[in-house]
């Protein structure tokens, strides 16, 4: 393997032992190549703290820019999770357009390229995460770097439509263009990449497949991002005190597990599952929805709704349906642990998905890797979630639609063993094809085999 992986995601991986799906994935390839990872310092800093601070040295280095309090709230919350996030899930309702977002996001942008571009060598390889970096390579490039860089976009490509909403449009394709390698989750994610190059003047197809535009060229592809299956698996079906969980929590358990994002569907989530209770036949077994949702970016407006709207629904529906021995749904507003998470995971009858737009969601895959094959629960998931594109054997529903998805609640509860397990081992292939170790290689494997950069005629 030639030069080191550098890798740049916002969040920065913490501690001695590796957790989450990316960092596992990656561990073995920035060990082995003396490799460098950057991200946001977890702490902001004063505005003077401008250099990068190594933290937990380890197998690699992992250096972290710091961000001040007015850039947190401008790159961080504003344009990344104000501007990008409701633009790429198909909110512009909820965007927010404030010159000062901009600003502070190009301008972090700028500095941790500066920061980076005298640590990468022209051998080495560049793997940029999501939508906080979109100009990043850009700036890269106007420092001379040569090295291929490669984007992965965790989130949904916005429709061309929707680009529209962005002050200057027309930047989107540039910023994206400056890659090398361009990875998206789904096939209709890529549609909707090439559909922005194929409308652009500024960008013309080559016969490979590859996009140039102006005077570089870039491969867009796409990767379903995916778990780590064997890892959830065996915690899933390792027993614990949380097995005693299950008297307490009816006789079938429905469970979901979201960050408490408006993208993830989570009122008309509660409303089918209220329906569900409603048509219920008498003698049904007792069910009880299980609903792990922990706060995330809460100084931005749109969550602080979403959350008074989703314990009002709960509060609602608790009250008309709960008796003396049993509460219907249970929602847990912090978050729980991993390991339990699995078990949980496990002891449900169904999982649900139902976001209503979705890069990939890696509980639906979670939740498959969990279930004992010989007795498995069903998934029900959501058309719109990029998990659906190739989990087909789920019970996939429209978000929008609470009837539908009421009645989904019903046939998974009441589904027969072998439909259950033929279900299931589908949807385990996939989960399994998409592992997160084999996912990352073939990135990094397109990325180093990707047309180099071309002379970049923008240098100062
Ligand atoms: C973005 C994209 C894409 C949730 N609550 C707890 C907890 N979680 C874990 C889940 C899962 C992860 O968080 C959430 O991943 P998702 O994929 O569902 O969604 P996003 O956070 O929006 O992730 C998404 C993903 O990036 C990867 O590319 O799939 O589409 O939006 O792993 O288990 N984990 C623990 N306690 C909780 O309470 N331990």
């Amino acid at each position: 393997m030639s030069g080191k992986l550098v890798v740049v995601s916002n969040r920065i991986p913490t501690g001695d032992t590796p957790s989450g799906g990316l960092v596992v994935a990656l561990h073995g390839a920035l060990e082995q190549s003396g490799g460098l990872w950057v991200g946001a310092h977890p702490d902001t800093a004063g505005p003077g703290d401008t250099g990068l601070t190594e933290i937990d040295r380890g197998s690699y280095t992992r250096l972290a820019f710091h961000l001040s309090e007015a850039e947190y709230d401008s790159y961080y919350l504003g344009f990344a999770n104000s501007v990008l996030w409701p633009l790429c899930h198909g909110r512009a309702d909820l965007v927010e357009l404030e010159r000062s977002y901009e600003e502070g996001y190009m301008a972090v942008n700028r500095r941790v390229a500066r920061l980076l571009a005298d640590k990468i060598e022209p051998d080495d390889t560049v793997w940029v995460h999501d939508y906080h970096f979109l100009p990043l390579a850009g700036e890269l490039r106007k420092l001379g770097v040569s090295a291929r860089i490669g984007y992965f976009l965790h989130i949904p490509f916005p429709p061309l439509s929707a680009l529209s909403t962005l002050p200057s449009p027309d930047d989107f394709a540039d910023w994206l263009a400056s890659y090398n390698l361009i990875g998206l989750q789904t096939r209709r994610d890529t549609a909707r990449c090439l559909e922005m190059f194929r409308s652009d003047p500024r960008a013309e197809f080559m016969t490979d497949g590859t996009v140039k535009f102006q005077d570089r060229v870039v491969s867009v592809r796409s990767f379903p991002i995916g778990i780590e299956v064997d890892r959830f698996a065996e915690a899933a079906a390792t027993p614990t005190d949380a097995a005693d969980l299950g008297a307490d929590m009816g006789e079938q358990l429905v469970i979901g597990v979201d960050r408490l994002d408006y993208s993830k569907g989570l009122p008309n989530r509660f409303r089918a599952f209220g329906e569900y209770l409603d048509r219920k036949p008498e003698d049904a077994p007792r069910a009880s929805l299980l609903q792990v949702a922990p706060p995330t970016r809460e100084r931005v407006a749109a969550y602080r709704a979403i959350r008074a709207e989703l314990e009002e629904i709960a509060g609602r529906l608790n009250g008309a349906h709960s008796e003396l021995d049993w509460t219907p749904i249970r929602y847990i507003h912090h978050a729980v642990d991993r390991d339990l998470l699995a078990v949980l995971y496990r002891r449900a009858e169904a999982c649900l998905v139902t976001s209503l737009a979705d890069g990939m969601n890696l509980v639906a895959k979670e939740y498959v890797a969990a279930q004992d094959p010989e007795d498995p629960g069903v998934l029900i998931l959501s058309r719109f979630a990029g998990a659906g594109e190739d989990m087909t054997e789920a019970l996939l529903v429209n978000p929008y639609d609470v009837s539908e998805m009421a009645e989904a609640i019903a046939t998974a509860l009441s589904m027969p063993l072998e439909e259950r397990k033929r279900r299931h081992a589908a949807c385990l292939r996939v989960v399994r094809d998409s592992d997160v170790s084999g996912w990352a290689q073939r990135f990094v494997d397109c990325l180093r085999n990707c047309v180099p950069t071309l002379a970049y005629d923008g240098l100062p």
